[in-house]
């Protein structure tokens, strides 16, 4: 890895030395955790017979709730879950019975033998239903700016209408999981794959009923986790600590790939209302929307995503009256959860329906209402924050210039009036996105530095690596303040001993809150370090020090010290070379009552266009062409925010064309398998990704100026929506194209040939 770019990763990955939860080395006697769960979504359980199944061979124990040492409840936000299901089921996957075994087929021959009946329950699957029934898992929330009845009565012209957007499977590479053994003093260590090493911790010490301080996670790394691991990787820790714990041996627990889909929660589908306004010269006046979230049947952290849909209600534009409101709906689906956007595509995809509906219906073009509407500096956005370094026109207009949007719509008419079977559609999506996490309290870490005697450094923070490159940032900041090669520092394992109160590596902002808090813990090794030379070796506390590529210079002359003899001298002179960094976002904070504040650090802007083809007679499509311009801020790590870039757009792009998440009115996934799932594969990723770097500064609030990227790319994703809906219509200009993601070929035949 260079200084400035690469991934530290990339080799491990592409040999296979990359140590996942699975990879590390068991001990010996270690117990496998198998998960009997529920096959209804909803019902009372009337019995459960599990005494022929703990006879057989190779089964050590079959834990119910009853065994569950603590409390039997692994709910985050709101104590809603039990863990091992207690007299109900609440949606088909519920764990209800653990599985312990000395090998995985015992256990899986031994659920075969598990007797359970259950009196079934209504089951509800659709958010607006179990709204009408006042099923709802936490409070209604709703943002008001100015006066959108006063302003509709002014409008020139008005739409409604409603939208759907789906659920999406996180599909990380590596299913959940985790490995647990007992240590002394009535402990245990857990090695997790989680986005949230202390949520696995506080919920194993709760499950066990054991102050933190006695629970360990440790984190190697994860192949992905897309938010379904920042709250529902608690249950497997907590399942494989239990066993540990109790029965004083070793234990995994490590769903199967149907397991996880089956059990797991997704991205929370949503079904929204619509009401818009403009005056005559196409100015957005007034916004209304009610969204109905899926949240499935218990409330994991889809009160916090309904939050940040509030939020990027707007996107990048500006409305002086905007009232939205947002439901959180209990149904009988596993509980849906995080996955990357959080909320914010949910709103998005919504106002940009609503935008398009009214230009479709004035006869002009989209992309003039979305440009004509865009927020500025000064503007303020509806949860009271105001608008600052704003780069959302810049972008479209970068956009608009360096990929000649002109020329390209050219093209594309050209193209439609050529070709009979074939059309050409385009869209234009831009994306305003709220950096920190919404709940203020979050936004803060810490970070552990040691310089060994012998100059190397090893480095903790609570950041999760998960592919995102996260690792390679954290190893830049630290070669960056001491002046010193990447390759002298060593990132550690994310352990809850070393960094703890963590908050989940998620919402865009690892790399800023823990690369902040490692460069206050380096900075504070540098200040006695510079202080030694001063007092110690030159005897002059007006010298100006500096370390650069492992030389020290004193006044800009090179000096006799380098990196490694001062740290030497250092060690001898008793100087402290280990420190604790700690960060917290300055300026947040956030209002619930009057649902007002200054929620983000920043904001990170951006815009695409998306080009596809949809072949008319098989009603497939392919994505020729997504350009954009990103707001990177003064990027640290090129290589890694490129392929963050790339790799949200392509997701974003799954969700709004190809994936879709199926479940019957029972609460029964379907679409319970990879060939039953599909998400874009080297076939389904766009022909071109053409990314420019925005040539901006960055925020003070971003690490190194180098601002978030994790999420906001995600989004581009929506414009595919856009762009493929436009081909069917330039097909059959009479096409209804209901609002519905994902758009799939079927829909898209449905466009074609329906009336
Ligand atoms: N997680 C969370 C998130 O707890 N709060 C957030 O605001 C957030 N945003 C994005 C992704 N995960
Ligand atoms: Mo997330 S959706 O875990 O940032």
């Amino acid at each position: 890895m260079k200084n400035n770019s690469g991934n530290i990763d990339a080799a491990g990955h592409v040999t296979g030395r990359s140590t996942y939860v699975d990879d590390i080395p068991v001990m010996e006697g270690v117990l496998f955790v198998k998960v009997f769960d529920s096959p209804n979504a909803h019902g009372k359980i009337k019995s459960i017979d599990f005494s022929a199944a703990e006879q057989m061979e190779g089964i050590v124990k079959i834990f119910s709730c009853k065994d569950v040492p603590g409390e039997n409840q692994i709910g985050g936000i709101i104590p809603d879950e039990p863990l091992l299901a207690d007299g109900e089921v609440h949606f088909q996957g519920q764990p209800i019975l653990l599985i312990v075994a000395e090998n995985e087929d015992a256990a899986e021959e031994a659920i075969k033998a598990i007797k359970i009946d259950i009196e079934p329950l209504p089951v509800i699957t659709d958010p607006r239903e179990a709204f009408k029934q006042g099923k709802l898992l936490s409070v209604s929330r709703k943002f008001v700016k100015g006066d959108t009845g006063n302003a509709f009565t002014k409008c020139k012209y008005i739409f409604e209408g409603r939208t759907e957007s789906g659920g999406q499977e996180q599909l990380y590479l590596e299913t959940q999981g985790a490995y647990a053994y007992p240590i002394e003093h009535n402990s245990v260590k857990i090695f997790s794959s989680t986005q949230g090493p202390t949520q696995v911790q506080r919920t194993v010490a709760r499950v066990l009923g054991l102050g933190m301080n006695k629970v360990e996670v440790d984190v190697p790394r994860l192949g992905g986790g897309f938010g379904g691991k920042e709250d529902q990787a608690s249950a497997w820790g907590a399942m494989a600590a239990m066993t540990a714990w109790i029965l004083k041996r070793p234990a995994k627990c490590i769903p199967h790939r149907m397991e996880d889909m089956r059990m797991t929660g997704k991205r929370n589908p949503y079904s929204s209302d619509y009401k818009i306004g403009l005056d005559e010269g196409y100015n957005i006046m007034a916004y209304e929307a009610t969204f109905y979230q899926n949240g499935g049947a218990a409330a994991d952290l889809s009160p916090a995503i309904l939050e940040r849909t509030l939020f990027h209600a707007t996107n990048s534009y500006h409305v002086p009256n905007v009232n939205v409101t947002a439901h959180s709906c209990k149904t009988n689906l596993p509980p849906n959860t995080a996955f990357r956007g959080f909320g914010g595509p949910q709103g998005m995809f919504v106002i940009e329906a609503a935008i398009d509906h009214a230009a479709r219906s004035l006869g002009i073009d989209t992309t003039l209402i979305q440009r004509k509407n865009m927020m500025d500096n000064g503007d303020e956005f509806p949860y009271g924050q105001i608008v600052t370094e704003c780069e959302a026109k810049h972008c479209w207009d970068e956009v608009v210039n360096a990929y000649d949007i002109e020329a390209i719509k050219k093209e594309v008419n050209t193209f439609n009036q050529q070709n009979t079977f074939h059309k050409k559609g385009l869209s234009m999506m831009p994306v305003c996105f709220g950096i920190s996490f919404t709940n203020t309290m979050m936004n803060q870490a810490r970070a552990l530095v040691h310089v060994y005697s012998d100059g190397s450094v090893g480095v903790s923070t609570g950041a999760v690596e998960m592919g995102q490159g996260v690792n390679s940032k954290m190893i830049q900041v630290a070669a960056k303040c001491f002046g010193i090669a990447a390759e002298r520092i060593k990132l550690e394992s994310t352990n809850t001993t070393r960094v703890a109160n963590t908050s989940p590596s998620a919402a865009s902002s690892t790399a800023d809150l823990n690369g902040k808090a490692l460069l206050d813990a380096c900075d504070q090794i540098k200040e006695r370090l510079f202080s030694f030379i001063k007092t110690e070796l030159t005897g002059n506390e007006e010298e100006r020090v500096e370390i650069k590529e492992e030389v020290v210079y004193i006044n800009d002359e090179a000096s006799v010290f380098n990196w490694k003899n001062l740290i030497q001298q250092a060690f001898i002179k008793r100087i402290n070379l280990s420190a604790k960094g700690h960060y917290a976002t300055p300026y947040i904070y956030y209002d619930k009552t009057t649902e007002k504040g200054h929620p983000f650090a920043y904001h990170v802007y951006g815009t695409a266009l998306t080009i596809v083809t949809v072949d008319c007679i098989r009603g497939t499509y392919e994505i020729d062409e997504v350009d954009v311009v990103h707001d990177f801020g003064t990027s640290i790590n090129r290589d890694v925010d490129l392929g963050q870039c790339e790799g949200g757009i392509v997701q974003g792009i799954g969700w709004m064309t190809m994936e879709e998440v199926v479940y019957n009115e029972n609460g029964k996934l379907l679409s319970n398998a990879l060939s039953t799932y599909k998400i874009p594969d080297i076939y389904a990723v766009p022909k071109k990704i053409n990314v420019h770097f925005l040539n901006t500064d960055g925020s003070d609030l971003a690490i190194f100026k180098s601002k978030a990227v994790g999420e906001p790319p995600l989004m581009y994703g929506i414009g595919a929506y856009f762009a493929i809906r436009n081909a069917v219509l330039a097909f059959n200009a009479k096409a209804s194209v209901p609002y519905e993601a994902p758009i799939t070929p079927e829909k898209v035949l449905m466009g074609l040939y329906g009336n």
